[in-house]
């Protein structure tokens, strides 16, 4: 049956002009195929076939312009598609998700059970009743009926109890919120520990020797040269949270298992190198080399994959940076998985974080986006030693409780490791409640200056509090009561905590563990303010060191500071052998299997090559355009990560909604007010883009995590991220940086880009800055292309670069929303070369053969070159060659290397700039201009000889029209021509009488102060 496929609900828009046709007539289509390729003022977007079958006739031609309802084809349809409503993709999907949930339902009534019954055995732990209680009575009253609840029925009914209580409380009008905080005891009671198979001796005695190792690292270090630094007291106190993971969990990347990724609290780097010297990965005279590196082999200070890329993954040391890193890294690995690239094998990702790092907005800062995610492949640590770099991080409070409370509220599991097991029968015998009560009401100032004392004054100002607990503790001696130890600091509690977060289904989790910073260092570091800053211990601090942890050295080799590693065959090295290989090998570790990505053929880009002839169109839609055609290349679609913080709409891409769909791990459950529409908002489980929200740093984390998928998960892929330029390296420069460490590849697109170009926004959005910041990062490649041919040759040469020579360098690139006809690429055999190297000339005008100038342009200011040079030619007889400048960036790196050859090398033959290659031999003075600051253009003063100009956009934005902010910041072409006779007056090629001439008719008031200054 013959049947008509019409132009579907576009939206807002009509009379779009078709400017792809996709299929002809006999074409055998499928539901889905996409037919023709319609384009407004401000996106492209394909049009996909409702109907399976063979095309009769094709009813447009490209140039139509076609509105809602227009005939598109007649098709001979095969099967009754039409008609019937298209069920989404997604549908079977969600059905087979629904039988799971119910199926799982069923098992978690089973599980509930269970818990209900090892709850059963559980102690009740009594608290004491406030002060403030006004009948004491009745309050024995509710929490006996409450102990009988817990005792016949289970927590999980009492917990129901108190819900309903508190609900039945609210509707009564005594709405007063319901804590998010538990009593300051561990999470998880002592009946309900999973207890850990190794063997804790041998595990002591390999500690014990990591920390010697680690303190001494640093101790040499600073003997030798004091400059170095280096922290001993943070591993100190992480020590137990480390090797536990190492002994027990964190599996490696093999070739059957893709490995548990590790997060590393930055500076206990030393704990990290102790260990590989242990294992026999590192050598003494490698670990003396610690924060020495620049003779090769040094061992970073801290975590840096730029450095060491065959050992660190992640830099964590910026800190705040490795919570969001891990926690986009979880959500990217659920991407990967729900997009069917990688296997699902419960890989997890674990990051050390340390309290005071909490502080950082970002720490917390993606934490509700973890929970909605449901990352239980996600455990954060946290090392709660109540310490920062300058004293308490919450002295007058208790910064377990508080992150407790932000993490719970935010939908995360939290299990807290406050006690060791020498508490456990301390607190099975507070009957009474008071010693949780003391525990409560303690604030981490005092639990910090408890631990920097003794165990009497222990005794005295903790227990002394309540004649019970003071009760309690009577038969303990001092030293018994020193003994009491923080649940960070006991392999049981930290055994028991990670098993149960590995186990965490739905939710990702946090543990929260009590340590002490410094632990183990004595008087002059344990739990003393200036614990963070000791990186030389003396003589009598070793000693007891020494005897602290039992390593097995004389007091001469203490004081010698010496390494020491038990012989190969000893049962300490085996049994750290023999955990890591059933762990499937070492860690940290970094390398990579992935296969690259075949970069596109060059014909791909073929219609980039060709004037646009009439038709205007932005940089960002020639993007736009270009996206679409790759999305059709078999290699480069599937691999395509498009990243975008809420602006699809603004950059013309929303088209993707629906082609590709938008990731979301729960699918769609609800259908989009637009359904109706071509590009209505499609969210799906195996949905391509990225959609952050208004999340610029969240979108950056996913960015490099995609753009490090080639070592995390052996899998090459393609991020382009694209951004509000402003919102770019301004925003998330540190971020940027980290990308550089991690050796990220990718695209980072800077949209609506430039000072001027960005007509209404203002001062908040206009960037003149952002190829500058982007110029800091030594392996940041940056363009300001201004035609859709440079644009096309330099993403295919990023592709090639990147993804199939896996060269780790990134890509920045601005693109603007100015609309302008592009012209033919010249066919100048040196302009590929030109415009990836940064410049090319572009047109010359040579009518009057007597005076000349050089013009050099860049981005959105080409084209004022381009008009003056025509003006200057026709109105003032002055000849001009125009370059087109991709990138200063490039440029100077060109000229920089080469400068340093020469002065190096000076009896050598000296090389040449591709500047001084380019306009060495050229006739006249240079004057250069761009959307940004003068700087930029400025980079590539020194690498000419020539007279140097250059126009730039120095100062705030601010809104205007594109005509008036180029003439306020003197960048229009009026301008340039002005200047263009002034400078070459000033090399007094003509009179200066021209300039002078210019500046009346232009109307250029010459007293107007620098735009800096307005
Ligand atoms: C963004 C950032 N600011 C400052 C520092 C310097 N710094 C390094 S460690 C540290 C204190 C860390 O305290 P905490 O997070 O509690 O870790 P701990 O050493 O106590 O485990 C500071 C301020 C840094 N590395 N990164
Ligand atoms: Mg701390």
């Amino acid at each position: 049956m013959s049947e008509k496929l019409l132009v579907p609900d576009i939206g807002e828009f009509e009379k779009v002009e078709v400017i792809e046709l996709l299929v002809k007539a006999g074409d055998q289509i499928k539901v889905n195929d996409p037919v023709i390729t319609i384009e407004s003022d401000k996106s492209s977007v394909e049009i996909p076939s409702t109907i399976t079958g063979t095309i009769e006739s094709v009813s447009v031609k490209i140039g139509d312009k076609v509105s809602k309802g227009d005939l598109l084809l007649n098709i001979l349809a095969s099967k009754k598609t039409s008609s019937e409503k298209i069920i989404p993709k997604d549908t079977e999907n969600i059905i087979k998700e629904a039988e799971s949930i119910l199926k799982n339902k069923e098992g978690n009534v089973e599980k509930i059970i269970k818990s209900q019954q090892t709850q059963k055995d559980q102690q009740p732990i009594i608290q004491v009743v406030n002060e403030n209680d006004i009948d004491p009575l009745e309050t024995q009253d509710w929490l006996e009926s409450l102990s009988a609840v817990v005792e016949k029925d289970g927590n999980q009914r009492a917990h129901f109890l108190i819900k309903e209580l508190i609900n039945k409380a609210y509707k009564e009008g005594a709405n007063i919120p319901y804590t998010q905080n538990t009593p300051y005891i561990n999470t998880i009671p002592p009946e309900a520990e999973i207890k850990s198979p190794g063997d804790q001796n041998i595990e002591r005695r390999i500690r014990s020797l990591i920390r010697w190792n680690a303190a001494a690292m640093v101790v040499r270090a600073n003997k030798k040269f004091p400059e170095l630094g280096g922290h001993i007291g943070t591993f100190a106190s992480a020590a137990t949270l480390y090797d536990v993971g190492m002994n027990h969990f964190w599996r490696s990347k093999n070739n059957k298992f893709g490995g548990d990724l590790v997060y590393f609290q930055g500076h206990s780097a030393p704990g990290m190198y102790a260990r590989a010297f242990l294992e026999g990965r590192l050598n003494e005279k490698q670990l003396d080399s610690f924060r020495q590196e620049v003779k090769p082999g040094g061992l970073s200070s801290y975590p840096h994959p730029w450095l060491m890329p065959k050992f660190w993954q992640f830099p964590t040391v910026s800190m705040g940076l490795g919570p969001m890193l891990a926690i986009y890294q979880a959500r990217y690995m659920k991407y990967l998985i729900n997009r069917g690239l990688i296997k699902d094998e419960g890989r997890k990702v674990w990051a050390f974080l340390g309290d005071g790092e909490m502080d950082e907005p970002e720490s917390l800062g993606a934490i509700g986006l973890a929970a909605r995610e449901k990352l239980d492949n996600l455990i954060f640590v946290v090392n709660c030693n109540l310490q920062r770099l300058d004293g308490p991080v919450r002295g007058n409070g208790k910064i377990i409780q508080e992150l407790e409370g932000s993490f719970r509220g935010a939908g995360w599991n939290v299990i807290k490791v406050i006690w060791g097991s020498y508490w456990d029968s301390l607190i099975a015998n507070d009957k009474t409640g008071h010693l949780v009560k003391v525990m409560n009401e303690t604030v981490d100032g005092e639990y910090q200056a408890m631990k920097a004392r003794d165990g009497q004054y222990v005794r005295e100002n903790f227990f002394g509090k309540y004649p019970e607990t003071k009760e309690l503790v009577s038969s303990l001696s001092d030293k018994d009561i020193w003994r009491l130890n923080r649940g960070g600091h006991d392999p049981h509690k930290v055994y028991a905590a990670y098993d149960k977060a590995s186990k965490n289904q739905g939710s990702p989790t946090v543990i929260l563990a009590k340590t002490i910073k410094g632990y183990g260092m004595g008087k002059t570091g344990e739990s003393v303010n200036t614990t963070h800053q000791t990186k030389k211990l003396d003589v009598d601090d070793l000693l007891y060191y020494r005897d602290r942890f039992d390593v097995p050295l004389t007091d001469e080799q203490v004081k010698n500071v010496e390494y020491f590693k038990p012989d190969d065959k000893s049962p300490e090295i085996k049994y750290i052998q023999e955990r890591r290989m059933n762990l499937g090998g070492f860690l940290p570790e970094r390398t990579t299997y992935a296969k690259p990505i075949k970069a596109p053929a060059k014909d791909i880009f073929d219609f980039m090559k060709v004037s646009t002839g009439q038709k205007e169109m932005s940089t960002t839609m020639a993007l736009v355009r270009m996206f679409t055609n790759l999305l059709r290349d078999k290699n480069v679609a599937p691999r395509l990560v498009p990243i975008i913080p809420d602006e699809a709409r603004t950059f013309g891409i929303e088209g993707f909604f629906q082609k590709i769909g938008i990731y979301a791990h729960e699918g769609q459950k609800y259908e989009p007010e637009d359904s109706a529409q071509l590009s209505s908002y499609r969210e799906v489980k195996s949905g391509q883009v990225l959609e952050e929200g208004i999340n610029e740093a969240g979108a950056m984390s996913s960015w490099i995590a995609a753009a490090t998928a080639y070592t995390n998960h052996d899998i090459e892929m393609i991020p382009i991220y694209i951004f509000y330029s402003m919102f770019g390296f301004q925003r998330i420069g540190d971020l940027a940086w980290a990308a550089g460490d991690s050796q990220a590849r990718g695209f980072l697109i800077g949209a609506t880009a430039g000072r001027t170009t960005l007509a209404g926004e203002g001062l908040q959005h206009q960037d003149g800055h952002s190829h500058l910041i982007a110029a800091t990062i030594p392996n940041c490649i940056s363009y300001d292309p201004t035609f859709h041919y440079e644009l096309a040759v330099i993403f295919r040469e990023g592709l090639r670069r990147m993804h199939e020579k896996n060269e780790n360098v990134f890509y920045y690139i601005t693109t603007m929303n100015e609309n302008y006809a592009h012209p033919d690429m010249p066919k100048d055999k040196n302009c590929e070369e030109g415009i990836l190297k940064g410049m090319y000339k572009i047109k010359e005008f040579s009518r009057y053969k007597k005076t000349k100038i050089q013009l050099l342009g860049s981005g959105a200011i080409l084209r004022e070159m381009m008009a003056a040079a025509e003006i200057l030619q026709n109105e003032y007889q002055i000849d001009s060659e125009i370059w087109s400048v991709t990138s200063f960036n490039e440029l100077r790196k060109d000229g920089m290397e080469v400068e340093r050859y020469n002065l190096l090398n000076p009896d050598k033959d000296q090389k040449v700039s591709f500047v001084e290659q380019c306009l060495g031999k050229t006739e006249g003075p240079i004057l250069a201009a761009s959307d940004y600051m003068r700087m930029n253009s400025d980079q590539i003063r020194p690498y000419t000889n020539k007279s140097f100009y250059s126009l730039g956009t120095d100062g705030y934005g601010r809104s205007d029209t594109r005509k008036n902010l180029r003439k306020f910041f003197e960048v229009d072409k009026e301008h340039i021509v002005v200047y263009g006779l002034s400078v070459l007056a000033k090399e007094q090629l003509i009179s200066s009488k021209y300039a002078k001439e210019a500046i009346k008719k232009y109307n250029i008031d010459g007293n107007k102060p620098m735009p800096t200054k307005l």
